[in-house]
């Protein structure tokens, strides 16, 4: 008798469970996290992404930076100084934002459901938060890693200081974000480098030479 039913509506409906599951598929965020030391051409490289694929660019440090100019934020005087000090911020501050944003995102637009999330995670604590939030809530495709020498990247940045008005493009605070990122952000790309989620980018080259390689993956990711 179960099976009857079964089969009769297995005829009647044959595309609807396909059509759901994509339905499912498309609500879930697809998330590309975006790696690399300080001024390795993340932000200047996803800008590009957005400007060419149906991306979302969601940086951390950019919410943290407007969380931290928000008034009345209870966080504020701590995300200054943790950025001043190269320091990386607690991750339930980070998460929230980030949270926050991807849900804004989807709920203006439905389709919007790719995300390139831009200097994060950068530590241990970060990852542990962003499992426990969103564990099963969004997919990790990959991580795309901009690699460069520090000495590229202490360069670019102190050129940005001089009109960037960021209190961390200072020679000081960036031997500190340097050591941060070697102490505890390379480890994060060598995990996901051993689960074979990295995609590694010579960042030292041209913007445009750099992003050929970048579109040259996500071509090929889909
Ligand atoms: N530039 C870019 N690409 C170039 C190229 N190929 N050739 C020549 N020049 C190039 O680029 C940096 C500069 O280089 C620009 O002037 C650009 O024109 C030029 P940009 O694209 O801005 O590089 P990006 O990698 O985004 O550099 P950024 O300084 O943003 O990297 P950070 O990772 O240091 O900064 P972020 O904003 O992510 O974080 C800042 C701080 O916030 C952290 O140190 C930390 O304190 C805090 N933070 C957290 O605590 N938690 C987080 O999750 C995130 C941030
Ligand atoms: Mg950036």
């Amino acid at each position: 008798m179960v099976h009857h039913e079964w089969s009769l509506s297995a005829g009647l409906c044959h595309s609807v469970p396909s059509f759901l599951y994509r339905v499912s598929l498309m609500m879930k965020p697809q998330v590309v996290f975006v790696l690399g030391g300080p001024g390795a051409g993340k932000g200047t490289q996803c800008s590009k992404i957005v400007e060419n694929y149906n991306y979302t660019h969601l940086s951390a440090g950019d919410l943290l930076r407007a969380e931290r100019a928000r008034e009345g934020s209870e966080d504020g005087q701590l995300i200054a100084n943790y950025i001043k000090e190269g320091k990386i911020v607690p991750v339930e501050i980070t998460i929230n934002l980030l949270k926050r944003a991807m849900e804004e995102t989807m709920q203006k637009d439905e389709k919007k459901f790719r995300f390139l999330i831009d200097g994060f995670p950068r530590n241990e604590d970060n990852l542990q938060g962003w499992k426990k939030v969103m564990e099963g809530k969004a997919d990790i495709k990959f991580v795309l890693f901009f690699d460069c020498s520090n000495e590229v990247c202490i360069n670019r940045c102190l050129e940005r200081g001089k009109s960037s008005g960021r209190t961390d493009d200072n020679r000081e605070s960036l031997e500190k974000r340097i050591q941060t990122y070697l102490q505890s952000t390379r480890p994060i790309i060598e995990l996901y480098e051993k689960e074979g989620k990295v995609r590694t980018i010579d960042a030292s080259r041209s913007v445009d030479e750099v992003f050929a390689e970048v579109k040259a993956i996500l071509e090929k990711e889909g």
